[in-house]
């Protein structure tokens, strides 16, 4: 069920954002046997859409028996409740569907914390709901007193079992830090991007390691997963596969990955993968940078990455137009061996223009000195000579300016 608001951009796309549901649908298990939509003119506050389009609804889900309504929209829980109490049906929402898919494709411990935090955080302004449910089977009249009770018990162990997961989750950011912290300094990338973008594809082939899991499904990748990769011409870089987006993604979801994504707020540079074959690629973009918006990852630098270029009808109308439109872009797919070119070139020169490899030579005995070099930038090559060290190192252009205000030799 769709009910945008008429005129909305929402509304336009309305067919494609159906087909979108239907998948999130199907991966969650569940078959579709029918669509309706309403454009609405002012939402309804009681049920989101209009009396007439409820009754249409029921005599649809009775004519195909359907046991479960699925709303595009987010519905508030009231609308829910309302909805389900005339349909006399389980009634889900879009984002009830993507926690009800992340809590069954969870299988790292931080993955399960993080969606547990977020369903419970779902859940707890619509026990209410649930309530009504269970005073219902129970009788109803004449429990009231007990069954408040018992939800502001209910209430208060959510409460506290949130504050436990959050704590936890707290901890497992902690250990990330720590295992940040205690790495030498290589170039940091992270794929960011739509769901079924190709971004663990991308992963898989920049790495070559063959057990990194694709799957033409929404949602295949919960968890992060960091690789070193060759990039070839003597450059390495720790590359990062995250979680996909998509659009209306629960903010509470949103919130609960924070903890993973950390792993792209720390990264040098966001690659933003894009399935270019996709209809709708352009308003992936935006929902993608939306994301990154509300996870405060947009001032980080991007580079976009339109992928699956083989499957683009018209692949040298589409690079053109793209050059035009995002001169920083870059193309790939990860179906042909040599469709990782262009892309590992492209984060070389990232790499040189940030970090240039010079040469710097201290006594022999300024260990201290070496030390440094070691911590803050990627040596590439040492050797002694004539009392001095002299070290081969890429490193940032602001510790080069440090280092020769110090009044250390740098060359290069
Ligand atoms: N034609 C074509 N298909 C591709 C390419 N890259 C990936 N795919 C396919 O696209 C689908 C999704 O790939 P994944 O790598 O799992 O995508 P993802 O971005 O990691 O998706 P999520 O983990 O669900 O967010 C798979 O069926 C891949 O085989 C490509 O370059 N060309
Ligand atoms: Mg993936």
């Amino acid at each position: 069920m769709a009910a945008p608001r008429k005129g909305s951009a929402d509304a336009r796309q309305l067919e494609e954002h159906l087909d979108e549901l239907a998948r999130l649908v199907d991966t969650a298990g569940a078959q579709v046997v029918g669509r309706l939509s309403q454009q609405l003119v002012a939402p309804n506050s009681a049920t989101l859409i209009g009396k007439g389009k409820v009754q249409e609804l029921k005599e649809l889900c009775d004519a195909e028996q359907a046991t479960l309504v699925v709303f595009d929209e987010e519905l508030s829980p009231v609308q829910g409740a309302n909805i389900e109490k005339a349909l006399d049906l389980r009634v889900m929402d879009r984002a009830e569907v993507i926690l009800d898919i992340f809590s069954t494709r969870a299988r790292s411990h931080e993955a399960h914390l993080q969606v547990e935090l977020a369903q419970l955080e779902y859940l707890l302004p619509r026990l209410t709901r649930m309530w009504t449910h269970l005073s219902r089977i129970r009788g109803g009249i004449g429990l009231r007193g007990p069954g408040e009770t018992q939800l502001e018990t209910d209430r208060r162990m959510i409460r506290q079992k949130i504050g436990r997961l959050k704590a936890k989750l707290k901890d497992v950011a902690k250990h990330r830090e720590n295992i940040r912290s205690g790495r030498t300094p290589m170039m940091t990338i992270a794929l960011v991007g739509y769901t079924n973008a190709g971004k663990s594809s991308l992963l898989r082939g920049l790495s070559g390691q063959h057990e990194i899991v694709v799957g033409d499904r929404l949602f295949s990748t919960l968890d992060t997963l960091t690789r070193e990769v060759d990039l070839g011409e003597g450059y390495r870089a720790r590359v990062t596969d995250t979680v996909g987006f998509i659009r209306k993604l629960p903010h509470h979801l949103v919130a609960s990955f924070r903890a993973t994504l950390e792993e792209a707020r720390h990264a040098d540079l966001l690659l933003h993968v894009i399935d270019a074959s996709h209809a709708e690629f352009e308003q992936q973009m935006v929902v993608v940078e939306q994301v990154l918006a509300e996870l405060e990852l947009a001032d980080r630098p991007v580079m976009p990455l339109f992928n699956k270029i083989d499957a683009v009808a018209d692949p040298v109308a589409f690079v053109s137009r793209i050059r035009e439109l995002y001169p920083e872009s870059v193309v790939s797919t990860t179906v042909r061996t040599d469709g990782l070119e262009s892309l590992k070139a492209a984060l070389r020169e990232h790499e040189r223009a940030r970090r240039p490899a010079v040469t710097v030579r201290v006594p022999v005995s300024d260990g201290a000195r070496v030390a440094f070099l070691y911590r803050s930038g990627e040596v590439l090559h040492r050797q002694s000579a004539n009392g001095r060290v002299e070290v081969r190192v890429r490193l940032s252009q602001d510790v080069v300016d440090r280092l020769r205000a110090e009044g250390v030799e740098v060359e290069g």
